[in-house]
């Protein structure tokens, strides 16, 4: 049996992914690879949704590139792309915004809170089809998994729907991805805010931890982190959140349990846990951090990767395309 698809996207909206990104998503695209035929983008027109300064896009999508590749994507085992590589995207969005209700794109709980941010008359008309395009992604490829986080789930029911809806106006073509697995994934909060989640746009900088922080950069954030003033080491959401997301980092790096972890820290200090858990990030991110560093050392072997990536995408995208071109009737070039 083939192994089913997964597909996944992140943006290049910031100088580094964080510890976030990692625990919440990367780390499990990384697992994927081992037992799916995984395809793994990063979504550059999604990123201009907002507004962005063109030279930087294209610096942070080449770091976003090679922090996939630090984090352990592994182009003999996956696909690695840039979507602006394959024009394919764009042209199916179009069809799907062609079929997705105005009513239906103006319910996307995302783009009421960035279009709120960004203030409204301010918002692009691609940020309000930013779904549609993420469905465009998502549809080109197979897909019959997407692991995202919880706060994509509303876009992957209008996937589910504009792939239904497709099929039955014009006849079967896209397959309708499964429910998202969510493998249990870490929420990690900002280290000074500890309710609000650590976050590339809205998080300040001492509250994040980026993977390609130095370790005297980690260490200095975490010892700073905010905990609370009755110093015990226990996890508790509703009364001591900032140690609650220690705990929780601190865990999903070593894969020992909180409840071990709260029981090895039982009378310890906050000083001493702080201290351990540094050494624990420090020691998780050196290798990806140096990998990246690595990739980015070598810009030409990146982009060709990346070319090789989009390549091995285009060939199962134009496919897709293909028949979509011909289910919705336009004429054939000559
Ligand atoms: P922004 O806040 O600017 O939207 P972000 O930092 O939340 O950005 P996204 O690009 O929205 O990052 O998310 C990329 C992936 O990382 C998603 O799959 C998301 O679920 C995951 N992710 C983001 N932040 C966290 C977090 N704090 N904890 C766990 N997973 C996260
Ligand atoms: N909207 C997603 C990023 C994204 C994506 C995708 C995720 C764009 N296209 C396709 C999965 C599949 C986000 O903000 N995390």
């Amino acid at each position: 049996m083939a192994r089913p698809r997964v597909f996944s996207g992140i943006q290049p909206t910031a100088d580094s992914f964080h510890l976030g990104n990692y625990l919440g998503a990367l780390r499990q695209w990384v697992t994927l690879q081992e037992t799916h035929d995984a395809v793994y983008c990063v979504v550059d027109l999604h990123a201009i949704t907002l507004p962005h300064d063109p030279a930087l896009l294209r610096q942070r999508t080449r770091v976003a590139a090679a922090q996939l590749l630090g984090a352990g994507l592994d182009p003999q085992r996956c696909i690695v792309f840039v979507q602006s590589h394959v024009p394919e995207h764009a042209e199916l969005a179009w069809v799907l915004g062609c079929i997705t209700g105005f009513g239906e794109a103006s319910r996307m709980i995302q783009f009421k809170d960035k279009a709120a941010r960004a203030g409204s008359d301010q918002a692009s008309v691609g940020l309000f089809t930013y779904p549609v395009l993420q469905a465009a992604d998502i549809l080109l490829y197979a897909t019959d998994q997407v692991p995202v986080g919880e706060d994509q789930r509303q876009h992957l029911e209008l996937t589910r729907d504009l792939a239904q809806r497709f099929n039955h106006r014009f006849g079967a073509t896209f397959v309708v991805p499964g429910p998202y697995i969510l493998t249990d994934v870490a929420k990690i909060t900002d280290l000074t805010e500890p309710t609000a989640k650590m976050s590339k746009s809205s998080s300040a900088p001492q509250g994040i931890v980026d993977l390609l922080d130095e370790p005297a950069a980690i260490r200095r954030k975490i010892s700073r982190a905010v905990t609370d003033a009755d110093g015990e080491i226990r996890a508790d959401e509703q009364a001591k959140p900032g140690v609650t997301n220690l705990l929780r980092i601190y865990s999903a790096l070593s894969g020992e349990s909180v409840a071990d972890l709260e029981a090895r820290y039982a009378g310890a200090g906050y000083g001493t846990f702080k201290k351990d858990l540094a050494e624990v990030v420090v020691d998780a991110l050196a290798p990806i951090r140096e990998r990246t560093e690595k990739m980015l050392a070598d810009e030409a072997q990146l982009d060709r990767l990346l070319a090789v990536g989009a390549a091995r995408a285009r060939e199962i995208a134009s496919q897709t395309m293909d028949t979509v071109r011909n289910r919705i009737g336009f004429l054939p070039p000559g």
